[in-house]
Parts: C-alpha cells; sequence; structure tokens
C-alpha cells in the first residue's frame, strides 16, 4: 500500500518538553500515527534530538525545525513509497539525512516516520503492530511477552539528584505471567513507599519516571529499603539497578558527591561487587562511564558470569559500539532505545545482533515519555525478552504497561524463558 502523505506537528511530552508527532496517511484511507521520547541522561553517543534553540519558545527546547523537516523534505520524498518497505523508507531517510548522528534532520524527526509508517502498514494489513514488527526486514522473529523492569526508586538526574545512582528497580524472580508480575511489582512500589514514610524520609514527589525520588543519606539506602520492601511485600523478586554512571563520572572519577567520595573504576567495580554480594542484585545497567571501556572489561569479567551488565550511555543502540562490545567482552546486554538511533531498522538491527551474538537486549522507555504505547509493541515483536518503561504511576508509563496487558489477555502470548 502506498503512501500517500506525511504530516508532523509538536506536542509535548511527559515533562512538558516539545516532541514530534507524525501522521501518515495512506492511498486506502488507512493512517498511523506515532510521537518520540526525548531522554534527560542522555549519552554522548546518541544520535541527535534536532531542538530550535529559540529561546523565546520553550527556552530553546521547540521542535519546529524537525516538524519542517518532516513536512517540508521527508513527505514530499516518501509520497508514493510501500510502507511496507520500512528497510527502504528507514534506508532513504537515512541517505537524506546524510550525517553520522542525524543532525541534519533531527533523529526526532526521522524516527516519528519511522514508527508512525509501521503504524500505518501494521493498520493497513490489519495486523496487530507487534505481528508486523516481527516480520521487519524480511525476519520471521518469534513475539513474546518481556519480563518488566521496572522503576521504584529513583535518584540522579531523574530526582534531583538526591543520590547519584538513578535508578532502583524490580525484575520478577519466576515470571509466570506478565499480569501477576505487575500485580506483585505494585504490592513492593506501595510497601516501598510505607516504609519510606515509616522511616521519616523526606518524600520529594514522585520522579521523572514515577518512582519515588526521596532524600536517602547514601546510593545504599536506597537498596536497604528496596530489599526490605520486596521482603515486606511477600513478592517474589529480584533487584535491579541503573547507575547512569556516565552522569557522575568527570575527569576519569566517579563522583559520589552525595556521599562525599570519590571512586575511581576500580574502586566503583567493588562497590557494585559489593552491592550484588549482599543485595538480591540481578542486573547493572550503566555501572560505569560511555567510555571507560577498560573499565567495563574488568567489570564483565569481575561480574559478569552471574550478572547482566546492561550498556545503555556505552553501546548507544548503536550496532557498531555494541559490535566492539561483543568482540571486547565489555558487558553483556543492551539497553536499546530508539530515539538513540533514530530509525526502527537500526533498532532491530542491534537487538537481532544482541540475540545472535549471546547477549540479552532490553527494550527501554526514556525519562521523557508521551501516551504513545508502541514500545510495548516493540518489545514483543522483538521477542527481546525484558522491558524498562519506569514505575507504575504516571500515565505515559502505564500506557505501555496497559498494551502489554491487552497483548497478553487478547493474544494469550508468554513470556519468553
Ligand atoms: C536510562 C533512561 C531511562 P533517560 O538511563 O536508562 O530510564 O533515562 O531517558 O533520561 O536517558
Ligand atoms: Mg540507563
Amino acid at each position: 500500500m502506498k503512501i500517500d502523505s506525511i504530516h508532523a506537528w509538536e506536542v509535548l511530552d511527559s515533562r512538558g518538553n516539545p516532541t514530534v508527532a507524525v501522521r501518515v496517511d495512506l492511498a486506502n484511507g488507512i493512517s498511523g500515527q506515532a510521537t518520540v521520547p526525548s531522554g534527560a541522561s542522555t549519552g554522548t553517543h546518541e544520535a541527535m534530538e534536532l531542538r530550535d534553540g529559540d529561546v523565546t519558545r520553550y527556552a530553546g527546547k521547540g521542535v519546529h525545525r524537525a516538524v519542517a523537516n518532516v513536512n517540508r523534505v521527508l513527505a514530499s520524498e516518501l509520497q508514493g513509497w510501500d510502507v511496507s518497505d520500512q528497510t527502504a523508507i528507514d534506508g532513504r531517510m537515512i541517505e537524506l539525512d546524510g550525517t553520522l548522528n542525524k543532525s541534519r534532520l533531527g533523529a526526532n524527526a526521522i524516527l516519528a516516520v519511522s514508527c508512525a509508517t509501521a503504524r500505518a502498514a501494521a493498520n493497513s494489513l490489519a495486523l496487530p503492530l507487534f505481528v508486523h514488527l516481527a516480520g521487519i526486514g524480511g525476519k520471521k522473529r518469534v513475539p513474546a511477552m518481556p519480563v518488566p523492569m521496572v522503576n521504584i526508586i529513583s535518584g540522579g538526574l531523574h530526582a534531583g539528584h538526591n543520590f547519584e545512582v538513578q535508578d532502583f528497580l524490580v525484575i520478577p524472580k519466576h515470571s509466570a505471567s506478565f499480569s501477576d508480575s505487575m500485580e506483585a511489582i505494585v504490592r513492593v512500589h506501595q510497601a516501598t513507599r510505607s516504609l519510606l514514610k515509616e522511616r521519616g524520609y523526606v518524600m520529594t514527589g514522585v520522579a521523572d519516571e514515577g518512582g519515588w525520588g526521596p532524600l536517602l543519606e547514601t546510593n545504599e539506602t536506597a537498596l536497604a529499603i528496596l530489599d526490605e520492601a520486596i521482603h515486606r511485600s511477600g513478592a517474589q523478586m529480584n533487584i535491579a539497578i541503573d547507575a547512569a554512571a556516565s552522569h557522575f563520572y568527570r575527569d576519569g572519577v566517579y563522583h559520589l558527591t552525595s556521599e562525599t567520595r570519590l571512586l575511581s573504576s576500580a574502586e566503583m567495580i567493588e562497590l557494585l561487587a559489593s552491592w550484588a554480594k549482599r543485595y538480591p542484585v540481578v542486573s547493572i545497567e550503566d555501572g560505569l562511564a560511555e567510555d571507560d571501556w577498560d573499565g567495563w572489561r574488568v567489570l564483565t569479567e569481575r561480574l559478569g558470569k552471574h550478572l547482566q551488565l546492561v550498556g545503555d550511555d556505552l553501546f548507544a543502540t548503536d550496532l557498531k559500539r555494541l559490535e566492539r562490545g561483543v568482540q571486547e567482552n565489555a558487558g553483556n546486554a543492551v539497553l536499546v532505545k530508539m530515539n538513540q538511533i533514530g530509525t526502527l531498522s537500526e533498532t532491530f538491527a542491534v537487538v537481532d545482533h544482541a540475540k545472535k551474538s549471546g547477549f540479552q537486549a532490553v527494550i527501554s522507555a526514556r525519562s521523557g515519555e508521551t501516551e504513545d504505547d508502541f514500545l510495548a509493541d516493540l518489545a514483543v515483536g522483538t521477542g527481546a525478552g525484558q522491558i524498562k518503561v519506569g514505575s507504575i504511576t504516571r500515565s505515559e508509563r502505564l500506557a505501555k504497561y496497559n498494551r502489554l496487558l491487552e497483548i497478553e489477555d487478547r493474544c494469550l502470548l508468554a513470556i519468553s524463558d
């Protein structure tokens, strides 16, 4: 089915920042829409989000230039193209942009078109989005429900730097079903709130991803509280950490400012190892900074046999950086964020390469999201196995969880092993 027209406009994300929305209309009258998310703890190797820089609007964060690039450049170029040929459409947009980091047209402009194209194609074929996505690039991926990795306590850039580690999350130990997992996770979330209140901690409201953002004396306190909350709730949960360490790494040193400590790479690894020894930690994301490759190799050697070590800023959903990680034994899992790379096809290339290389893949939202639930179908369609969307409050998060609950209910899909 042919693309008839493409239209973009500016909307707002969950932090009240502008982002790009796109609708693709097909010649048969069917259409598809998508909006793109935006990060706060962005890595330096990510594709570029094009912002206007006009300080009279949204403090320079407007996206009129990205919107114009869709309406003036991409729309006319892609008119008449076969909407189901995602590879060709993404390839043409990459070619038209012509830069390594999508800085000419903007990764936000390109990704919005890429995702709206997939939605329009799925709608036109009357297929659930995840079924269409599973076949992108001519592949036959096996759709599966993901295991949720859910934020409970936030620090770092998502919670006013109360302490440095960005996310303390839970992962169900036994994933009987997605819906049972969510029920148990909500219990942990509530138990954490009760504990924080009982201990007299100052609650600073919910953080950017809907987790609790308390003022705690140390990073480890968050681990201890989460561990206790898990026991109190009776839920069968393990713990995951996203240290987002690039954001407290300066001049070769990790700055735990809240604890008035400076750690070398080796000391940071020891700290993570000691946490993993004393708490039920099964996954550590960005335990070290995005270019600390030597440190990542040591970390993987030391902890990689027993723990999932996820590269977020390290790999930036970039196939070349992931290939380097696989070759150099740096990390053993990749965080997958579509807007770090800017097209659906390149996102799939990363997930497919991870699977082929024995790496795990975690499909992830950004801290700035919209009500778009595309990510839920992406997690199921890639068969990636895990999803990280934030906490269980704030509707931009719930949109994804609720879509996953719908998919599980309607399609009777099981969680992958
Ligand atoms: C991360 C993400 C999502 P941001 O670091 O994994 O939690 O945060 O979107 O701010 O980069
Ligand atoms: Mg991260």
